[in-house]
C-alpha cells in the first residue's frame, strides 16, 4: 500500500479555542500526545479529526468562525477536521466511560472505577460519530491512526459502516493484567474492539504482554505467532498485529529550547531568586495516577531525617489543572494544597520556603526553563503509560549535570533505568533516600547518568516512534509523507 496522507483520530484536536471579549482565538494544545505528534504531522499535509474542546450547547450560544480552524491548519501546516459533542456525550463519553471507567481501571486502580452501566451506550454512540468523521474526512488510500482509550471502538464502528480503511490503534496508557481486566463488565467487548484494527500499538513490552494474556484467555481460538517485538493474532475472520512501541519526544527540539538565549536567561532568573540551593522540580497534571500527594510525603520525610537538606533544596511543583469537573479531582487538588501548606508551614524559614507551588500550564519556554533551572526531576507516578516529562527534563539538561529521580512505574522506566535513580513511588522512605542522594551527587556521577540518558532519548526520539509504527503498519516510515514547501489547507466546512 503506498498510503497518500497519514489521518490521525484522537479525542481532542490539538488545538485551544478560547473566546475573550467576544471573539474566539486559537492556540496549541498541550499533554502527551500534542507534544508527541505535533512535530510528526507537521507541514506533511495530513489531517487531524478530533473534538475541539467546546460542545454543541456551549457553541450554540457563540458559533465559531468558519476559518479559524483553517487558522489553525495554516499554522501547523496539517488539516482540522472536528466532531462535534454534546453536554450529554463528554458527560457519559468523555468523564464517564473513558476517564471513571478505563483510566482508573488501565492504570491498575480498580476501586476507583464507577462501572456506571449508563455510560457504555454513549461510549460506543460517540466512537460512532468520531468513525463518521473518519468515513468523511478520509478514502482507501489514507492511513488512519486512532488514538488512545477514548476511541477503542472506532474500528468497530467503522466496520458496523461497512467502510474499509488501513487502521492503527495506539494505545497510550497501559494496559492492565488479566486480573484486573477481567473486572470490566464490557471486557469481551472492549477486546473484540481493540482486535479490529490492523495494528495495535502499546507503549511497552508488558503492556503488550499483558494484552496478550487477555487474548488468550478469552479469545481462545485467536493463534499467536512471532516472536520479534511484533507478533501477528490471527482469529478465525481476521488477523492483526500487535506491538510495543515506545512513545517519546522531539529530543532536538527541547534541547535547542533548553539552550536558546531566552530560555538560559528565564533559567537563571529562576536560580537567582531561589539562590544558594538545589532546585528539584516536578510537572504533572492534576491527576492520582502521578502520585503527587506521595511526592510531598516523600520530600516531608526528607526534610524530617536529613535535617541538612533544610535550607538546601525547595521543590518547585508545577501542577496542571485537568478534567475540572470530576470531584476527584477537586478533592485531589485539596489534598495537595493541605500537603503544601502543611509541609511549608513545619519548615518555612527567613528566606526559604520549601515548596513553590505553581498551579496553571506554563507555555513551552518557561516549561523549558524550569526543566533548565532545576538540578533534579522528581517524576513518581504511581502507574504510568510512558511520562514525558522525564524525557524532556533530560533532553533539556543541556548542561547534562541533572539527576532524574523516576518511579519504576512509568513505562519510560524500561528506556531510563541506568540513568535515573529508580524509586517506587508507595516507599516514601526510599524516595526520601533518593532525594537526599541526588543532593550529594558529585559531578562526576551527575554527569555520567545524565550523559547516558540523553544518548538514549536522542536515539530513540518521537520520529523513531513513528516510524516503528509506521514500518510495523504499513512498512512505510514518514518518508513517505514528505514534507511540504506549501501548505493549503482544504477549505473548512462550517460545523
Ligand atoms: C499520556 C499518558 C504518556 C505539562 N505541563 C505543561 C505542559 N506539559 C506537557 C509536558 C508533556 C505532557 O504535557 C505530559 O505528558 P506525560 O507523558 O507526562 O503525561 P500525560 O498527559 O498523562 O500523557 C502518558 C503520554 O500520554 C504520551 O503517550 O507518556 O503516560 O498518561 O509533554 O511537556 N505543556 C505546557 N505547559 C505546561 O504547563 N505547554
Amino acid at each position: 500500500m503506498e498510503p497518500r496522507r497519514l489521518a490521525v483520530v484522537s479525542n481532542r484536536l490539538p488545538v485551544v479555542l478560547t473566546r475573550e471579549n467576544g471573539s474566539w482565538s486559537i492556540s496549541p494544545g498541550s499533554g502527551g500526545l500534542v507534544t508527541a505528534l505535533g512535530p510528526v504531522l507537521r507541514d506533511r499535509g495530513g489531517l487531524w479529526i478530533g473534538w475541539m474542546g467546546n460542545t454543541v450547547e456551549a457553541l450554540h450560544h457563540s458559533p465559531l468562525p468558519a476559518d479559524l480552524l483553517n487558522r489553525g491548519a495554516a499554522e501547523t501546516g496539517y488539516t482540522l477536521k472536528p466532531v462535534s459533542l454534546t453536554d450529554e456525550d463528554l458527560k457519559k463519553f468523555y468523564y464517564g466511560f473513558s476517564n471513571e471507567i478505563l483510566w482508573p481501571l488501565f492504570h491498575d486502580l480498580p476501586t476507583r472505577c464507577n462501572f456506571d452501566p449508563g455510560y457504555w451506550k454513549t461510549y460506543r454512540e460517540v466512537n460512532g460519530k468520531y468513525a463518521q468523521a473518519v468515513v468523511e474526512h478520509t478514502d482507501e488510500e489514507d492511513y488512519v491512526w486512532i488514538h488512545d482509550y477514548q476511541l477503542i471502538m472506532v474500528g468497530r464502528a467503522l466496520k458496523q459502516l461497512g467502510v474499509s480503511r488501513h487502521t492503527g490503534f495506539f494505545l497510550h496508557i497501559p494496559f492492565p493484567p488479566l486480573d484486573v481486566f477481567l473486572k470490566l463488565p464490557w471486557r469481551f467487548e472492549i477486546l473484540d474492539g481493540l482486535m479490529e484494527y490492523d495494528l495495535v500499538g502499546f507503549q511497552t513490552a508488558r503492556d503488550r504482554r499483558n494484552f496478550l494474556g487477555c487474548v488468550k484467555a478469552l479469545k481462545p481460538g485467536t493463534r499467536i505467532t512471532g516472536r520479534g517485538s511484533v507478533s501477528r493474532l490471527v482469529t478465525p475472520d481476521r488477523e492483526l498485529l500487535v506491538g510495543a512501541f515506545p512513545i517519546s519526544i522531539d529530543f532536538m527540539e527541547f534541547s535547542h529550547m533548553a539552550s536558546s538565549a531566552a530560555v538560559s536567561w528565564q533559567a537563571q532568573m529562576i536560580r537567582h531568586k531561589l539562590p544558594n540551593r538545589q532546585l528539584i522540580l516536578g510537572v504533572d497534571r492534576l491527576d492520582y495516577t502521578k502520585g503527587i500527594p506521595n511526592k510531598l510525603l516523600a520530600l516531608r520525610n526528607a526534610l524530617e531525617r536529613y535535617p541538612e537538606l533544610r535550607r538546601r533544596i525547595t521543590l518547585i511543583q508545577v501542577l496542571v489543572p485537568s478534567r475540572k469537573t470530576i470531584k476527584e479531582y477537586a478533592l485531589l487538588k485539596q489534598e495537595i494544597e493541605r500537603l503544601v501548606g502543611e509541609i511549608n508551614g513545619e519548615y518555612t524559614e527567613v528566606g526559604w520556603t520549601p515548596i513553590t507551588y505553581i498551579f496553571r500550564s506554563l507555555d513551552r519556554s518557561q516549561l523549558a526553563a524550569y526543566y533548565r533551572a532545576c538540578d533534579m526531576a522528581l517524576v513518581t507516578p504511581l502507574k504510568d503509560g510512558m511520562n514525558l516529562v522525564a524525557k524532556e527534563y533530560c533532553a533539556s539538561s543541556t548542561t547534562e549535570d541533572g539527576v532524574l529521580i523516576l518511579s519504576e512505574f512509568a513505562g519510560a522506566a524500561v528506556q531510563l533505568h541506568h540513568g535515573a535513580l529508580m524509586v517506587n513511588p508507595y516507599d516514601v522512605e526510599g524516595v526520601a533516600n533518593a532525594i537526599h542522594e541526588g543532593y550529594r551527587m558529585d559531578l562526576r556521577e551527575r554527569k555520567i547518568r545524565m550523559k547516558a540518558l540523553r544518548r538514549s532519548i536522542r536515539k530513540h526520539d518521537v520520529f523513531g516512534w513513528v516510524n516503528s509504527f509506521l514500518r510495523a503498519g504499513i512498512a512505510k516510515d514518514l518518508r513517505s509523507f514528505p514534507h511540504l514547501e506549501f501548505f493549503v489547507p482544504a477549505p473548512q466546512e462550517a460545523s
